[in-house]
């Protein structure tokens, strides 16, 4: 395995922190930092300047022991005097370290004054309230360090997808900004598209020497670093996002976005298939022996245990390898595939804009329609239209379509399917629609079994052309209704229901799991984002995620065909 100058400066670093916490000459442990800082920023590989001979000890602060250390390193990828110090001190010591606000000063007071050697002491001892009392604590720092054993409990809560985006985009443009950053990229479940995150994984590449870390941890919105070192930073933002930066020389570049892109279950799978072909693949590249064959780019991963490219979004060990050893894979649905929207309010209702600023908004998304889906009359609360306020609407939509060309609104109700099953407004004034998306809204708290019942009877009725947002469920907010969704969604394919997946960002509902499901049961899917201004209606690229992660093809989704078919297919 080659050693980069990164691996060099964490041991260095981790063997300062370990002194300090032992109480070491102060010059000796700053010695080791300043090597690493020194190694760190050094403009070429210390491995490299091995190789060709080139001595060490030219380089500023390091004489002939850390010269004989980083040799040490480079040849074993590790160092026994660093052993000797984590032998010294008890093993779940350096899980303290992880902790933001506990440096090795601190660290050590735990360890020396409350006999603290691991998490579980110190959870303890912050239960008897004996930390507060140690000088230097106070319940402020009492506070962070619990908050830090919950996260690690598995208590933090997840991110929407769409929070994440908004912080992620911001922070990335930033990290650009910094001298010598050659690439930023963002791996982990965001890459993948989940609709939450635990965390966002952010990749850089740089210039030897530029100076990231410290930009990360200056970032404005930084109000925590949990942990700050040459190779991986991590902060916590204020939005309580947390974000793990690392820095990666370019011919690692593809290795490590494949590693940190995951997911775990993916990365096993393929790492196994390397194994069997007799290499190694980790996040530095493919390597055959001691020989890098790959990792560069991402597509060398696949290259190499003989797979065509996955697409992240496909990442989940779910079939996703077998599929792609069949030669099976999806071609997977895209933005671009995308010809209207089939989900949308306006000001008559709940929404914010009017018809022809939505119907602009559309357009310029380069749809082809926009099917406007006001609220019924049981949704008092939205001022839901009753038939005669629809017959008004649907007139002045005609009107507006005699106005317009290669464009056309489509005339639309979000039906609210009633307690009984039955439809909100009478089957006369939903006939004068060109489609309807049906949903439940009210009387939620029904066995599965009733509730499957209530949706397949509305079903029933063939002026329902999809059913929206299947489940009901908000993203950390609210569980979907209890219902039978592999019995909705089967009823839907017998009788030629289109279901939806709403690509609101706190629904996407369906979720990924039952797209791939709809699809294996044949069912038509509408990818629709429950617009309720012109801004909502960029939703879609959520919708096109959840979509993708549940393999759905342009095939799959109804408002992928021209207007013509599409009002063919949303006919029963
Ligand atoms: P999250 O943050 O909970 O939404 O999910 P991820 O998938 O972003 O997970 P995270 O942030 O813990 O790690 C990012 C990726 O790094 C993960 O998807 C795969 C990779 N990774 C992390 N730890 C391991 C590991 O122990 N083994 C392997 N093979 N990969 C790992
Ligand atoms: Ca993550
Ligand atoms: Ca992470
Ligand atoms: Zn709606």
């Amino acid at each position: 395995m080659p050693v980069y100058n990164m691996d060099i400066a964490a041991i260095f670093n981790k063997l300062a922190d370990l002194l300090e916490i032992q109480g070491a000459n102060p010059f000796r442990v700053r010695a080791y930092r300043n090597a690493a800082r020194t190694v760190e920023s050094l403009p070429k590989s210390v491995s490299d300047m091995i190789d060709r001979g080139e001595k060490l000890t030219d380089l500023p602060g390091v004489g002939k022991d850390l010269a004989g250390k980083m040799e040490e390193i480079v040849r074993t990828g590790a160092l026994k005097a660093l052993e000797e110090e984590q032998a010294k001190l008890p093993r779940g010591i350096e899980k303290l370290l992880d902790i933001e606000d506990l440096g090795p000063k601190r660290v050590a007071a735990l360890h020396k004054e409350l006999g603290i050697k691991n998490l579980e002491d110190l959870k303890k001892a912050l239960d008897q309230g004996k930390v507060r009392e140690l000088s230097g604590f106070g319940e402020k720092s009492e506070q962070k360090i619990r908050q830090h054993l919950t996260g690690m409990a598995g208590g933090e809560k997840r991110v929407q997808l769409f929070v994440a985006e908004q912080v992620a985009k911001t922070f990335v443009d930033y990290l650009r900004g910094v001298e010598g950053v050659r690439k930023v990229a963002l791996a982990g479940s965001f890459r993948r598209r989940k609709e939450t995150v635990g965390d966002l994984d952010v990749l850089v590449a740089c210039d030897d020497g530029a100076p990231v870390m410290d930009k990360v941890v200056e970032y404005d919105e930084v109000v925590r670093v949990a942990a700050k070192g040459s190779t991986k930073t991590s902060v916590v933002l204020r939005t309580g996002l947390r974000v793990d930066v690392r820095l990666l020389p370019v011919e690692s570049w593809g290795a490590a976005l494949h590693y940190f892109t995951g997911s775990k279950a993916h990365n096993i799978e393929i790492r196994g298939m390397g194994v069997k072909k007799g290499l190694k693949i980790n996040e530095y590249g493919v390597f055959k022996g001691e020989k890098r064959v790959g990792g560069a780019e991402e597509k060398d991963v696949y290259d190499a245990v003989g797979l065509p490219f996955i697409e992240p979004e496909l990442r989940e060990n779910r079939g996703e390898i077998e599929a792609a050893k069949k030669g099976t894979l999806p071609k997977l649905i895209t933005l671009s595939d995308i010809q209207g929207d089939l989900h949308a309010h306006t000001n008559v209702t709940d929404g914010k804009n009017t018809m022809e600023e939505m119907a602009a908004a559309a357009k310029a998304l380069g749809y082809s329609y926009l099917g406007i889906t006001n609220h019924s009359k049981r949704v008092s609360m939205a001022k839901g239209l009753d038939e005669a306020a629809l017959a008004k609407e649907v007139d002045k939509i005609r009107k507006f379509n005699d106005t317009l060309s290669g464009f056309r609104v489509l005339a639309g109700l979000e039906v609210d399917i009633l307690e009984d099953g039955s439809l909100d407004l009478s089957n006369e004034a939903l006939d004068d629609l060109d489609f309807t998306v049906c949903s439940v809204h009210y009387n939620r708290r029904m066995s599965a079994e009733q509730m499957t019942k209530r949706i397949l009877k509305a079903m029933d009725n063939p002026r329902m052309s999809i059913l929206g947002h299947p489940t009901g469920r908000l993203i950390n907010e609210r569980e979907g209704y209890a219902v039978d969704l592999e019995k909705v969604i089967a009823g839907a394919v017998e009788r030629g229901c289109v279901v939806e997946l709403n690509a609101y960002p706190d629904r996407l509902d369906i979720d990924d799991v039952h797209c791939k499901l709809a699809k294996e049961l044949g069912a038509l899917v509408a990818i629709n984002t429950d617009a309720h201004s012109t801004g909502d209606l960029s939703f879609m690229r959520f919708g096109i995620g959840q979509a993708r992660r549940g393999w759905l093809e342009a095939a799959d989704v109804v408002n992928t065909k021209k207007t013509r078919e599409l009002l063919r297919a949303l006919e029963r």
